[in-house]
């Protein structure tokens, strides 16, 4: 009894010591961004160190070429110091150490300088003559089963729960390029690699129970690489390899909010860093129409822009400059530190565009050709084209926003090719692209992880799903595929839609990445993408050709890409039987007057009189060109 009271006293002794003995102390948590380039146009940096103590701190830096510039900010609590860094141009790459400094001790830790990466083959942007191809990273292929467990997040991994880790990572997207290259894959759109919470997730309860961050939305350190995907440098190598086999790297970032794990939760930067507290905070209502309308109910703008995503994601404050600084300099740093051509950008809608102007400016500023689609989840061009930059609305603000996902455009081509209603509802929205500044760039979908499988509609077929990506390859704008469409996979509301890649992970029963492993109806829809993504490289007018319609009846729909080379004519019958269709050409610049179908399904075309008449076989779609 004494033995083990005696044990007790000293284990309580033991753990104690520490915080009574170095409680007054500086301690560095952690420094943000950890590393910085020379002759970036972000000079000085502003670098944002947590820790504790930093009350009446300074702060130093040692090794040549960096600076201090003016005085450190630091937060009431001693918990937060920013402070700019300037780096000279000629600084040597190599480590750093930062110093801070109180009455009480002092602590150091480490910051990099790096050289600028070469631009050659790097920060390309995309553009109409890609095709992106979307994975969810959990879900796509497990190339490293080393980190389905890893020591700091156990538990959270199990391949039979919907809502757990499933072990997809960057190792298995740098395993597959051969076969993203196969299918005819020009850029790649990753979901979040940020850094997730390491726990199960007891705020969102998804079906009564406990979820997890696998999807990489709530991220609990915007500057780290999830455990269960890689490192920094995983990334780096991921980034080379695919642009060694021509293929882009398309980072899915969110500047919206935060995960509902993330440190500064409980102990925010300034006391503005978020629209409220976890405690008391708006809730978003999602009255998204008033932020296009030039007469708001404040009220309503003021719960969809600040309110908290689903009542629990923490709505980061961009008014805040501390908040608008920080974001823009953590954009920078993936695509500086990694060579990325692109970004897609979370919730897009639901952050001031007077601070988008400033992170597209600065993003703009140094990789000029860099690209950024915005996800503005709605049906209505109405809406969705008063975010796309080019032009001063209302609100006397230019975004600068390139492009967006073509979700307007998304709703149509479900009901028509998978529902089998009228296909005459996409050449309607599309008559309202002079909404747009520029709806060439346009990223065109069929699928996407935030929404039930094609395959899962109801009425969905593989001839239907056939029609879907023939449309989708051959109109205006970017065309972008999600992974797993192009096997007809099924699923369907989220998270089902995000089901596994067949082959991908250990143990599966088949390897659907090869021609073995698929089956019949798979092989067929791969080799009708494969022709497709083909015939879009191979066809200028199919990417830069300009698009003009030529027949639009209520199953059938018939249209030209106008190109520097001639023209290319699509005809797709969305009927459920055969039909033949008239329609002018005269317009077009055709040089043969004996046109030939390259899907193999019309026979050839002679125009007469101006006119080409096409008979197609039911559900089907054909695409002539004089060759
Ligand atoms: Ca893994
Ligand atoms: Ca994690
Ligand atoms: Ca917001």
């Amino acid at each position: 009894m004494h033995a083990i009271k005696k044990l007790l006293i000293c284990a309580i002794c033991v753990l104690l010591y520490p915080i009574v003995a170095v409680a007054q102390t500086p301690e560095i948590l952690k420094v943000d961004p950890p590393s910085w380039w020379t002759r970036s146009s972000m000079n000085p940096v502003r670098v944002m160190i947590r820790g504790r103590n930093f009350q009446g701190a300074r702060v130093q830096l040692s090794g040549p070429g960096l600076r201090v510039i003016g005085a450190p900010k630091i937060n009431d609590r001693g918990t937060y110091i920013f402070v700019d860094v300037s780096i000279a141009p000629n600084a040597p790459p190599g480590e750093r150490s930062i110093t801070v400094t109180t009455s009480r001790g002092s602590a150091r830790t480490s910051f990099e300088v790096l050289a600028p990466l070469n631009r050659a083959g790097r920060f390309q942007g995309f553009s109409p003559n890609d095709v992106m191809y979307l994975i969810m990273i959990d879900r796509f292929a497990d190339g490293d089963q080393s980190n389905n467990e890893p020591q700091q997040s156990r538990g959270i991994y199990d391949r039979k729960n919907k809502f757990y880790y499933h072990g997809g990572d960057l190792q298995g997207v740098i395993d597959r390029l051969p076969y993203l290259k196969e299918l005819g894959v020009t850029a790649i759109w990753l979901t979040p690699w940020y850094d997730n919470y390491d726990r199960l997730n007891q705020i969102e309860l998804k079906e009564d129970k406990p979820s997890t961050g696998f999807h990489g939305y709530n991220p609990q350190d915007f500057y780290g690489v999830d455990e269960h995907f890689g490192t920094h440098a995983k990334l780096r190598e991921l980034v080379d390899a695919a642009h060694r086999s021509g293929i882009k790297i398309i980072q899915d970032q969110v500047m919206n909010h935060t995960g509902p794990y993330h440190p500064w939760v409980e102990d925010p930067p300034t006391p503005t860093w978020f629209n409220g507290t976890k405690e008391r905070h708006l809730k978003n209502v999602f009255q998204t129409w008033v932020l296009h309308d030039p007469r708001p109910v404040e009220r309503l703008k003021n719960e969809t822009m600040e309110g908290w995503f689903l009542d629990f994601l923490p709505d980061l404050n961009q008014h805040d400059r501390e908040v608008s600084r920080y974001l823009i300099q953590n954009t920078l740093w993936w695509i500086g530190t990694t060579g990325l051509d692109g970004i897609r950008m979370d919730t897009w809608q639901y952050v001031p565009n007077s601070f988008w102007k400033d992170w597209t400016a600065a993003v703009k500023r140094e990789f000029p050709n860099f690209k950024v689609v915005g996800e503005v989840k709605d049906g209505d061009v109405v809406h969705t084209s008063f975010f796309q930059g080019g032009r001063v609305r209302f609100d006397g603000v230019d975004s600068g926003l390139d492009t967006l996902l073509d979700f307007p455009l998304f709703y149509p081509i479900r009901h028509a090719f998978a529902e089998g209603k009228p296909v005459d509802g996409i050449p309607k929205t599309l008559a309202r692209d002079y909404l747009y500044t520029n709806s060439e760039i346009l990223v065109t979908l069929l699928g996407g992880h935030d929404d039930g499988r094609f395959m899962s509609e109801k009425g969905a077929t593989i001839a239907g799903l056939k029609l879907a990506n023939a449309f989708v390859l051959t109109t205006r704008g970017v065309p972008q595929l999600y992974y797993g469409d192009e096997l007809a996979m099924e699923g369907g509301d989220e998270p089902t839609t995000r089901g596994d890649f067949p082959g991908g992970f250990p143990g599966d029963k088949r390897n659907a990445f090869t021609a073995a492993g698929r089956t019949k109806d798979e092989q067929e829809l791969f080799e009708y993408i494969k022709r497709l993504t083909t015939l879009r490289r191979e066809l200028e007018p199919l990417r830069t050709g300009s698009l003009m319609n030529l027949h639009v009846s209520e199953q059938q729909y018939a249209y030209a890409r106008n190109g520097k080379s001639g023209a290319v004519v699509v005809v797709i019958n969305n009927e459920n039987d055969a039909a033949t269709i008239e329609f002018d050409v005269s317009r077009l610049t055709l040089p043969q007057q004996r046109l030939n179908d390259q899907l193999g399904v019309s026979r050839p075309v002679q125009i007469e009189d101006d006119k080409m008449r096409v008979s197609l076989p039911k559900r089907s779609a054909a695409i002539f060109v004089g060759r």
